[in-house]
């Protein structure tokens, strides 16, 4: 979701910057990136299941939300809440929603490459795809897809937002598993976005099962 605030950010950025050059910011800073992630090589893989890519994406869940991020740790906790949601530069725990999908799905930072790359939690990357864009089917894995014909670990996006579907309830609504945001984490909720006009259905190629 970061593509479209990029403007934005980058005015809040300058003035965070000329803010901390005063000695007076940064204290939210909790140097996560910093301290724990990497950015090892990803691991091409030719066998990739929709249950296995829930497991993936289940050892994010409690963890943190950073804008335009995509590095994490498994111990069940944010370890940078709070971080100002205008500033993409914080460094804390977390994905965003299209940075985790694009995580999670395992796709490649090539566009045109459709193979199976699995990326370590601790990786930090966010992949060149917003929300946006894997609405509307942009990169050679991803495509649209009916929402009624939507499955496991399939997606809904919009303009501004990406989450997987985990489960589908009885009643239509489904359980979302995403990088919701900065006060929420990364988590699983039942949401109506099936139902949502401004959602359609997007689906990532290729799972052996
Ligand atoms: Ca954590
Ligand atoms: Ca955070």
């Amino acid at each position: 979701m970061w593509h479209s605030r990029t403007l934005t950010a980058s005015l809040v950025g300058a003035g965070a910057f000329l803010f901390g050059a005063a000695g007076t910011a940064g204290a939210y800073h909790t140097r996560f990136v910093a301290n724990n992630c990497n950015y090892a090589a990803p691991t091409p893989t030719p066998y990739i299941t929709r249950d296995g890519s829930a497991a993936v994406a289940l050892r994010a869940r409690h963890e943190g939300y950073q804008w335009a991020g995509g590095c994490w740790n498994d111990n069940d906790r944010d370890d940078s809440p709070n971080d100002p949601t205008s500033d993409p530069s914080t460094g804390g725990e977390g994905g965003d929603c299209s940075g985790f999908t694009f995580k999670v799905w395992r796709e490649s930072l090539n566009e045109s490459d459709a193979s199976f790359q699995q990326w370590g939690m601790l990786r930090d990357v966010h992949g060149p795809y917003t929300a946006s864009r894997f609405r509307w089917g942009h990169g050679a894995p991803n495509i649209t897809v009916s929402k009624s014909a939507l499955t496991k670990m399939d997606a809904l996006a919009s303009e501004s937002h990406i989450g997987m579907i985990y489960a589908t309830n009885a009643d239509g609504t489904d359980q979302i598993i995403e990088a919701k945001g900065e006060a929420y984490g990364t988590n699983i909720w039942t949401r109506t976005y099936r139902g949502d006009s401004s959602y359609g259905g997007v689906r990532r190629t290729g799972w052996s099962s």
